[in-house]
C-alpha cells in the first residue's frame, strides 16, 4: 500500500531532496513550507503524488488550519519527518542576538514539538514512524554554535523520548543528526552571506541534501521491526577538533 510522508521544511535542501527521494521510491508527500512558489515547482516537477501545504511551522494556528483542512484521502500519515528547522549567527553567545536565539528555539524546538503532538495520534493509529532532523551540534560544541547546539541536543533528546513514551505502540522515531551538508543552511545562518557560505563548502566535498535525503529514505523503509535511534554521518572531510585553553 502507499505510505504518506508529511515532510517540513520541503520548499529547499535537504526537504525538498526528500521529497524528491520519498516520491521517487513510490510515497506519497505532503510537502510543506512557507513559500508557496517553491512548493508549486515542487509539486509541478513531482507530479500528483505530492499534495502541499504552505505555512509558516512556527504559527501553530495556521499549521493546525492546515492540517485540519488536509483532504481526506491524505490524512492517513505513516512518517513525519520534522526537517524545518534553522540557525542563525556565528557570534558567539555574549556577541549573539537575542532575537536570533528565540527565532531557533520557536522553529527548532516549539513548532517541532506542536507539529509532533498534532500528528502523533494518526502517526500511533498507522503505527507509523518520526524521522526528526538533529545536528551533530546536538553533541559537539563548537563556538557559535550556543542555542543552535542547545535547540539540536533537545531534538535528540526528545526523539529518544518519543520512544520511550510510544513503547509498545509500534511507532518508530529516529533522529538524524548530519554535520556539514551543502544547503542554503550557512547563507541564512550567515543572514545571506553568499561568499561566506562559499567559502565554507569550497573544497570540503561537503555531504548532499541527496545525501540526507537517501538515509532518511533508508531509515523509513526497514523492517518494521527495526528502529535506528540516532544516526550521526559527516562528510569525510569533517572531524574533531580538540579542546580548547586559555592561558594567563
Ligand atoms: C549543522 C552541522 O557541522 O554544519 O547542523 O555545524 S555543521
Amino acid at each position: 500500500m502507499t505510505k504518506t510522508a508529511f515532510i517540513t521544511g520541503a520548499t529547499a535542501g535537504i526537504g525538498a531532496a526528500a521529497a524528491e527521494a520519498f516520491v521517487a521510491a513510490g510515497w506519497r508527500v505532503i510537502a510543506t513550507g512557507r513559500r508557496a512558489e517553491r512548493l508549486d515547482a515542487l509539486r509541478a516537477k513531482l507530479g500528483d503524488a505530492v499534495h502541499t501545504l504552505a505555512f509558516d511551522v512556527a504559527d501553530e494556528a495556521a499549521a493546525g488550519a492546515a492540517i485540519d483542512g488536509l483532504p481526506e484521502d491524505w490524512r492517513d500519515i505513516d512518517l513525519l519527518i520534522n526537517n524545518a528547522g534553522l540557525a542563525l549567527g556565528t557570534k558567539p553567545a555574549q556577541e549573539a542576538k537575542l532575537d536570533d536565539w528565540r527565532t531557533m528555539i520557536a522553529t527548532n524546538v516549539t513548532a517541532l514539538v506542536a507539529l509532533t503532538h498534532r500528528l502523533l495520534p494518526a502517526l500511533i493509529a498507522r503505527r507509523g514512524a518520526i524521522i526528526n532532523l538533529s545536528s551533530v551540534a546536538a553533541t559537539y560544541p563548537y563556538t557559535g554554535g550556543n542555542v543552535y547546539g542547545g535547540t539540536k541536543a533537545f531534538v535528540e533528546q526528545f526523539s529518544l523520548g518519543l520512544r520511550s513514551d510510544l513503547h509498545g505502540k509500534g511507532v518508530r522515531v529516529t533522529s538524524i543528526e548530519p554535520g556539514m551538508v551543502e544547503t542554503e543552511f550557512t547563507t541564512i545562518r550567515t543572514g545571506g552571506d553568499q561568499a561566506a557560505s562559499d567559502a565554507l563548502y569550497k573544497g570540503a566535498d561537503p555531504m548532499t541534501a541527496a545525501d540526507i535525503a537517501a538515509t532518511m529514505l533508508w531509515v523509513a523503509t526497514l523492517p518494521p521491526h527495526l528502529n535506528i535511534n540516532r544516526l550521526e554521518l559527516m562528510p569525510v572531510s569533517q572531524s574533531f577538533a580538540g579542546f580548547q585553553v586559555a592561558r594567563a
